[in-house]
């Protein structure tokens, strides 16, 4: 099993590591036996079709998209582009976007699925599955949506479960921002 992770490219100039992506990269790789892949195309400036490129050459089983505002029309135009390559992907996205704006997010991208919060315990879910994503806490298609903030059948849209760092104990926590020398640079 092999999950393809794509953080797109937009026009920005602040490079940073990206947290959410390694945090779900570490926890599938300490979890489950499936193989990340990590596609930098903000580092690398990749155009989409050398993502695609990319794509086709690392045959994944699952291609997740990282998704904030500010890059919101370049994940939701690859996640199109990828939903109309001759091999039919699945491809979900996940991120603060389609956490507050999931059912808007399904419609403009045509993703299989979006995940709403934290990512760790879903794609756990997902591989363990077999890739069905039934009933897993925080894990919408467009079925289960009646719009942004309420359920098919009425209820609000619930948030993935929560994964406990550990050290914090029951502890909540905001964010968890941490930087090392840069990572980038060649020097
Ligand atoms: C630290 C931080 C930064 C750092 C980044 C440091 C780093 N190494 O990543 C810096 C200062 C560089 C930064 C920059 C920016 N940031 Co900032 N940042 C944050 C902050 C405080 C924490 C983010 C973080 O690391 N969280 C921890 C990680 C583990 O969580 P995560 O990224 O959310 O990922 C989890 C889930 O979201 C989910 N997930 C994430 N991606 C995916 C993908 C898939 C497929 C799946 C399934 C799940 C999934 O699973 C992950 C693991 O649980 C948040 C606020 C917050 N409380 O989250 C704002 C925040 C994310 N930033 C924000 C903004 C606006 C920006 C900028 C656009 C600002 C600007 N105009 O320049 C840039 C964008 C940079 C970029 N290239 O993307 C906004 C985003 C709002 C939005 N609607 O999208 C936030 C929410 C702050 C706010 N409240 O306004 N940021």
């Amino acid at each position: 099993m092999k999950v393809l992770y794509i953080i797109p490219n937009f026009d920005f100039y602040v490079l940073a590591p990206p947290l959410g992506i390694l945090y779900l990269s570490s926890y599938i790789k300490k979890y489950t036996n499936a193989n990340v892949v990590i596609v930098e195309a903000l580092r690398d400036n990749l155009s989409d079709e050398q993502i695609l490129n990319i794509i086709e050459k690392e045959n994944p089983n699952i291609i997740g998209i990282h998704c904030l505002t500010a890059f919101y029309k370049q994940a939701v135009t690859l996640c199109r582009k990828i939903k109309s390559m001759q091999k039919k992907y699945i491809v979900h996205l996940g991120g603060v976007h389609p956490t507050f704006m999931p059912y808007t997010t399904l419609k403009d991208s045509e993703a299989d699925f979006v995940v709403v919060g934290e990512g760790e315990i879903p794609i756990k879910k997902i591989i363990d599955n077999n890739l069905s994503t039934k009933g897993i806490q925080g894990v919408y298609t467009l079925n289960d949506l009646k719009d942004d903030e309420t359920q098919a059948d009425g209820t609000p849209v619930k948030k993935a479960e929560t994964v406990t760092i550990s050290g914090l104990g029951n502890a909540s926590a905001d964010f968890i921002s941490a930087f090392t020398s840069c990572c980038y640079c060649k020097r």
